[in-house]
């Protein structure tokens, strides 16, 4: 068995993989790749480790820095901390500050952090005029966490105005308390709450497991393993994830918009499109839309976006996204779930953390090791 401890998504430790791949790698993946849309990576601005952004009101980007800060960028540059729980997270392990996200009204923020006992939490505040309201500080959820990696801790409004939260399996490696195919826990799952409808939240009706005594209300979908990022597409409100792989393969999860939950996504009986330790594959599984092993490509998927900038029009619709390990941008074309050609943009990101969805759909790229770019065209 191959032993590395590559499931460090943030830690600073594992070797960028210096040559670009110029073309993907995949068992259920075209032959050919297509035509790379031209693209740039214009340097925006510089964070101290750069987690997750997202877009905020007046056009500005909302930028949360590992150690506990969120400062935002402007056409001012990048200003100083607007929050800081600094002394309420430590970056130990794949902890830290890991996630923000805004409401659609821009009326309350929201953050995902591990707190001082490595617990995963995500907290609310109200926000008034674009500034946050620190006395309207409320905890919303919380999920302690047995190993210090795999926290996922992403999170994001999806178009039915709910919120979603991606939590790992719980961690160490290859999920020894089995949780991804557990419906009694949160660990392993993608969640959806709506953190306005009650305290500290309320379960929407339909979500797919209200009705099953033996699971949580909260679930969405399960068998993930480290679900670091996420995203819903805006142009047709499609549900995509990055799952990290374990030592093989890296996946791009998929879910239409009109999907009702539930979703059974393999691990830990399966990694990829493979039985993962002589799993056996559940009668359920999604399997990705695409995967890719680890032979020059990287070793942790960065989940992106879809595209819908106006700036690049050939890249309007593609997934971006990248791997923390080797940092080359690519793009999927999908259709319909299905990857119908894939790219290398010819650019690389460095140690690629998250991709963050400006207001006018523009991408912007964050390098844990500080950088922040805009995907641009050439
Ligand atoms: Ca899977």
């Amino acid at each position: 068995m191959k032993v590395r401890t590559r499931s460090s998504a943030i830690i600073g430790t594992l070797a960028l993989v210096a040559s670009l791949a110029l073309t993907t790698a995949s068992a259920d993946e075209p032959a050919t790749t297509q035509q790379a849309p031209k693209v740039a990576l214009t340097k925006v601005t510089t964070a101290a480790n750069p987690t997750a952004g997202t877009a905020g009101p007046g056009g500005s980007v909302w930028i949360a820095e590992r150690a506990g800060t969120v400062r935002v960028l402007s056409k001012q540059g990048l200003g100083a901390p607007v929050l800081d729980i600094s002394k309420e997270t430590t970056t130990d392990g794949e902890r830290g500050l890991l996630g923000i996200a805004f409401d659609k009204k821009f009326a309350h923020l929201y953050i995902s952090f591990t707190n001082l006992e490595g617990t995963s939490t995500v907290d609310e505040f109200a926000v008034r005029n674009g500034k946050i309201r620190p006395e309207t500080r409320r905890t919303v959820l919380t999920q302690t966490q047995p190993y210090s990696n795999h926290n996922g801790g992403d999170i994001k409004f999806g178009p039915d105005g709910y919120l979603y939260i991606a939590l790992g399996d719980g961690g160490s490696g290859g999920d020894p308390h089995g949780n991804g195919q557990k419906l009694d826990t949160l660990l392993g799952k993608l969640l959806r709450i709506d953190p306005s409808g009650g305290k500290p939240y309320a379960i929407p009706e339909d979500n797919p497991f209200v009705d099953d005594p033996n699971a949580k209300d909260e679930i969405w979908a399960y068998g993930l393993r480290n679900p670091w990022r996420f995203s819903f597409d805006a142009g047709t409100g499609d549900l995509l994830i990055g799952d990290v792989g374990q030592s093989n393969w890296e996946e791009i999860d998929w879910a239409p918009a009109d999907s009702k939950g539930g979703e059974n996504y393999g691990w830990s009986q399966m990694e990829g499109n493979h039985p993962f330790r002589g799993g056996t594959e559940p009668a359920n599984h999604v399997p990705p839309a695409h995967e890719y092993d680890r032979s020059g490509l990287g070793c942790s998927v960065t989940g992106g976006y879809v595209y819908r900038g106006k700036a690049i029009p050939a890249l309007k619709g593609q997934y971006v996204f990248s791997d923390y390990c080797d940092g080359t941008i690519r793009a999927l074309q999908m259709k319909d779930g299905k990857v119908t050609g894939a790219s290398d943009l010819g650019v690389n990101g460095g140690e690629v953390i998250s991709f963050v969805q400006g207001g006018k759909g523009e991408l912007y790229v964050l390098d844990i090791g500080g950088s922040i770019s805009r995907i641009d065209p050439a």
